[in-house]
């Protein structure tokens, strides 16, 4: 008896304990439409919102009826009230009712819902394409037509947070594993078609605001499309386990005004040409932008005078390269480049990074054992990255890689 009350006093403080939690929980998330489908800023993802509520209050209402019936059926009719049963049995009128009623209601749902899914599929009339190609375990965007094309990985704060051992809390990192570092820029207001793709396995393309979800499959291309009306960041995850890193391959859209976006597109492309490396993070002070890396600002290449290249890694090479860096290669050799040892070697020191250059530029476009291969990488971006380590973390190898130089080895 004292091991049962024992035990219901253990379970009713559990329970306690969760509601409290669940409490704080639910207080804390309160504004964010935590208890049911975001609204959405596109057309689209309202009228999502309104079929999934007419759903959910026809459920509703189904269910008080349905309960209702029930309940009240094993109250008036319990045993002690009426020993002896009634005898009868099938009535053609009360099933017919019950098989049209549910039918009127399907019809009701379906058609609406068939109306959106058709807009939803309907690609045509797009003003500008973006191209988006899922890998282990980043984003492509590529704006067709523009010549403008960068990568997004985890922002390099939630990356550090993320290390086992870290000791850093990922309460204190500014939209923890919902950041990344270049955010896809979209102009509100425009009707923008993407082409979803796959370079490895299958990944999924979800921006709950947006109300856009669909599968990347390598080999295939999936459509789809968004206009949005309110310019803001909207954050989204990949939604197919697609391996060890799927948790950490956010998704973050930045909608802006069109002349806005304008202005960034057009500082993208001004950018190609002096390094193709280092697409400008699209930062917009007044929306919640992502934190910059802290160590940017500060990260000269050391390049030692006698070399005869001394005079060539521009500053922003130096940047492009840490950024890379950051974005590709600190996850397994960390940001300061002591590794994870002995799986994932130090950088600091490493002969390798000291010995001759064509071969860590092999190395890095082909991967070695646990090593990946980062052949996916531009030209120029390997060039930065490989000259970064061979300067930096450490390292005051002296010399420089070129574009040129990748692209023999490829
Ligand atoms: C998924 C984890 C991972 C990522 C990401 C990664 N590496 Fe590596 N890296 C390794 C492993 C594992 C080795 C050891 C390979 C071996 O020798 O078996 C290695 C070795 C190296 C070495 C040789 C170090 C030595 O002393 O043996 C260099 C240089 C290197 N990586 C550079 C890079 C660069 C540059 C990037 C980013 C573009 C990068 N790595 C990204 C896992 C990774
Ligand atoms: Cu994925």
């Amino acid at each position: 008896m004292s091991n049962l009350i024992r035990g219901l006093r253990g379970l009713a403080l559990a329970m306690t304990g969760m509601a409290g939690s669940f409490a704080a929980r639910a207080a804390d998330t309160m504004e964010s439409a935590y208890w049911n489908l975001p609204k959405g800023v596109t057309d689209i993802s309202n009228e999502v919102w309104h079929l999934h509520m007419a759903a959910f209050w026809v459920c509703v209402v189904i269910a008080i009826v349905v309960f209702g019936v029930m309940f009240y059926s094993i109250f008036a009719h319990r045993r002690s009230k009426h020993p002896v049963p009634a005898t009868f049995h099938h009535s053609t009128t009360v099933e017919i009712i019950w098989t049209i009623i549910p039918f009127v209601i399907l019809i009701g749902l379906a058609v609406p819902a068939a109306g959106t899914l058709i807009k939803q599929y309907d690609t045509r009339n797009a003003e500008m394409t973006v191209k988006i190609t899922g890998y282990q375990w980043k984003w492509q965007y590529e704006y067709v037509g523009e010549g403008v094309s960068f990568f997004s990985t985890l922002d390099p704060e939630s990356n550090n947070a993320r290390q086992l051992h870290s000791g850093i809390d990922p309460k204190t990192v500014p939209h923890y594993l919902h950041n990344t570092d270049n955010y896809l820029v979209l102009p509100v207001g425009k009707k923008v078609r993407f082409l979803l793709t796959s370079n490895d396995v299958i990944h999924g393309w979800w921006v709950p605001d947006l109300a856009i979800k669909k599968d990347a499959i390598p080999g295939y291309i999936n459509e789809m499309w968004t206009q949005i009306n309110e310019p803001g960041i909207y954050r989204g995850q990949c939604t197919v386990l697609c391996g060890r890193d799927h948790g950490f391959m956010p998704i973050v859209v930045h909608a802006m005004s069109a002349a806005d976006y304008a202005a960034w597109l057009a500082k993208q492309k001004g950018g190609a040409e002096v390094a193709a490396a280092a697409p400008v993070v699209a930062t917009d002070a007044a929306v919640d932008a992502p934190v910059a890396p802290a160590a940017a600002e500060a990260a000269p290449v050391e390049v030692a005078a006698s070399s005869p290249a001394a005079a060539a890694p521009a500053a922003v090479d130096a940047k492009a390269g840490e950024k890379l860096f950051l974005g590709n290669c600190a996850a397994c050799h960390q940001a300061t480049g002591a590794g994870l040892p002995p799986t994932f070697p130090a950088l600091t020191g490493s002969k390798v990074v000291a010995g001759p250059i064509d071969a860590q530029i092999t190395q890095v476009l082909k991967g070695k054992n646990a090593m990946p291969p980062f052949a996916q990488l531009s030209d120029a971006d390997i060039a930065a990255v490989v000259t970064y380590t061979r300067n930096n973390l450490g390292n005051k190898v002296g010399d420089t890689a070129s574009a040129e130089q990748v692209k023999k080895l490829r």
